[in-house]
């Protein structure tokens, strides 16, 4: 170990740890913008770029910056001199002087870093003058990138290459011109970009953010010839309570509920119910591919993928054009549900499907843009017409002056708010193969379940496996979030080396709980496990734990569908991509 002191208190590290690091294990506070570390999905950004944590190491004549430099035997640091705190504001000033004042009408006043660092540092003044603003702003179905008011921390860039390996993003130019950007300027939408929005989930400031269609949810309302109908995805109860101040991991289900009634929509629905219906799908499709399978049909593909991540989808088209038959036809949750609520529930009350809005309230940005894919349209009339955030359905119900703290809670409308334990844990990585295992294993084996929590599939682990016992035949099983890890399990298929059966991979880290459109987690690893813990014991305490057991999906199935993979099933419950 190597010994050193940091404001006068003596700390003992491994070799190859930096002085942020040391600092932090004796309280000590420095501050940072560029830097990024999220240890349990082993991310770390640290370019030491930004200069704002650097220190005074006794004998040294420059400051360094703690995010980067190791510590060495016998240091002595200071991490708030004059010299050090003069340096700091000097560094913060020169880069808001290249930053529009534009903290009133943006949309991440109050979350933004460099905003709450001005004000730490007690910046009342800038005294240099910056550049005029030399980009134009570029407007995806899903992203806005903004690029005045980057502050090149390069952490977007770690998340897109390192984690999710996508490399849309990256440095270009150099001096005041330099800019992150696609290649060659491109817009994101004609780039590689998946829409993930990790990239705008670890944004300091409002370079990055998600397009905002809370306006047209709001006309939508106020159209008194619309019928306006919201689905709310699993995860998004685990993390709205956050925006009004309650602790991490409060699920705050009944109350979103009310909220939204209260913002006027006139059913109160929940994507969990089309989980389910995901469920009932995917489990068929798993089943009759593994039966084939087993019978020696060699046209079969295994493993079957999920494919309720669009993020995860654009990933796959772009990147493995040539495993077309790999992931499973079900549409996504989201999905199934615009097209059942825009079917069946339009035909039940007698609405015609242009006079019916579907809003989803979604944990992603990628969302957005999957609702605008022409797979999930009808004669161009899309199946959920507006996709918003949890960040902006909070926002709206503050714009609504909703006292969010002082609601009662409510229950959903029925028969699409009906759903099951399974249907929820679709919220966090791991669940949707769960929830597909407790089907698949009862329709299989003809026998109920006598533990239905698969403990073996829960975790954090970036890719995780599990052999689950059919009642003889052993189905293997694999997980994986970030598509930097997916990616692994895909090259073993290309390559013939994968031994699973079923795969399930979501793009975020954690799952939906970690989406590009949650309340910001502030790179705190921490938060994404409370907010798995809020869903796993919301399941236990649901009634019904198993998608096939929903009384509504089985009623649909018995008036509408008939089974799944039926005829009329396969035209509303399913699509192809790659096109
Ligand atoms: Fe998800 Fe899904 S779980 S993709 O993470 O399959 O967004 O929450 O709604 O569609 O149900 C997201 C969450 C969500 C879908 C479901
Ligand atoms: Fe990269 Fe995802 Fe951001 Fe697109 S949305 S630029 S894929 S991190």
């Amino acid at each position: 170990n190597i010994h050193l002191t940091i404001d006068n208190k003596k700390v003992s590290v491994p070799k190859g740890t930096t002085i942020l690091e040391a600092a932090k294990q004796v309280g000590v506070h420095i501050p940072a913008l560029c830097h990024m570390k999220m240890d349990d999905i082993h991310i770390e950004n640290r370019p030491g770029g930004c200069r704002i944590c650097s220190v005074e190491v006794k004998g040294k004549r420059n400051l360094a910056p703690a995010c980067a430099t190791n510590c060495t035997e016998g240091m002595e640091i200071k991490t708030n001199t004059i010299r050090v705190i003069h340096a700091r504001r000097n560094i913060l000033e020169l880069i808001i002087s290249d930053h529009p004042y534009e903290c009133l009408t943006c949309a991440k006043s109050g979350q933004c870093e460099l905003q709450t660092m001005a004000q730490d540092l007690g910046i009342r003044e800038i005294h240099f003058e910056g550049e005029k603003s030399m980009y134009r702003e570029d407007f995806s179905k899903a992203i806005i990138r903004d690029m005045d008011k980057c502050i090149l921390c390069r952490r977007c860039i770690t998340m897109c290459s390192d984690f999710q390996t996508v490399h849309a993003l990256s440095a270009v130019e150099r001096g005041f011109e330099a800019v992150v950007s696609p290649a060659f300027h491109m817009d994101l939408n004609d780039s590689t970009c998946t829409f993930c929005g990790q990239c705008v989930a670890v944004c300091p400031t409002g370079a990055l953010s998600e397009m905002d269609y809370s306006k047209e949810v709001i006309k939508a309302l106020a159209n008194p010839e619309y019928t306006v109908i919201a689905q709310t995805a699993p995860a998004v109860r685990a993390a709205l309570g956050e925006s009004f101040g309650y602790p991490v991991g409060t699920s705050v289900t009944g109350q979103m509920v009310t909220a939204l009634k209260d913002l006027g929509f006139d059913y109160v629905f929940d994507t969990d119910f089309a989980a389910d219906m995901t469920i009932m799908e995917e489990s068929a499709e798993l089943l009759e591919r593994l039966t084939r399978h087993l019978e020696g049909d060699k046209t079969v593909k295994l493993p079957i993928l999920t494919s309720c991540c669009p993020a995860w989808v654009r990933f796959i088209e772009h990147n493995f054009p040539d495993m077309k038959e790999i992931p499973s036809t079900s549409r996504s949750p989201q999905q199934m549900f615009g097209s059942i609520a825009k079917s069946y529930f339009a035909e039940k009350i007698g609405v015609p499907r242009e006079k019916l809005i579907v809003v989803s309230i979604m944990p992603c940005v990628a969302k957005k843009f999957e609702c605008e894919r022409d797979e999930f349209k009808v004669n161009g009339d899309p199946d959920v017409n507006f996709s918003i955030t949890t960040r902006e359905l909070a926002r709206l119900i503050k714009i609504s002056n909703i006292d969010f703290k002082e609601l009662a809670s409510s229950e959903f409308d029925q028969p699409l708010g009906e759903s099951t334990g399974a249907g929820l844990i679709f919220g966090t990585t791991g669940g949707v193969i769960e929830a597909a295992t407790r089907t698949a294993y009862e329709h299989h084996t003809g026998k109920k379940l006598d533990q239905i929590d698969f403990h073996a599939l829960r975790g954090m682990e970036a890719i995780r496996s599990a052999t689950v016992d059919f009642d003889g035949l052993p189905v293997k099983i694999g997980i994986a979030h970030g598509l930097g890890h997916a990616r692994k399990l895909l090259e073993e298929i290309r390559a013939g080396k994968s031994e699973y059966h079923a795969i399930e991979i979501m793009s975020c880290p954690g799952g939906c709980i970690g989406g590009g459109g949650q309340p910001f987690h502030h790179n705190k690893t921490s938060i994404l496990l409370e907010r798995q813990k809020a869903i796993y014991s919301e399941d236990q305490r649901m009634k019904i734990r198993k998608s096939h057991e929903n009384p509504s999906v089985i009623k649909v199935y018995e008036e509408y569908l008939g089974h799944p993979l039926s005829e009329k099933a396969e035209k509303l419950l399913h699509t192809l991509y790659f096109d």
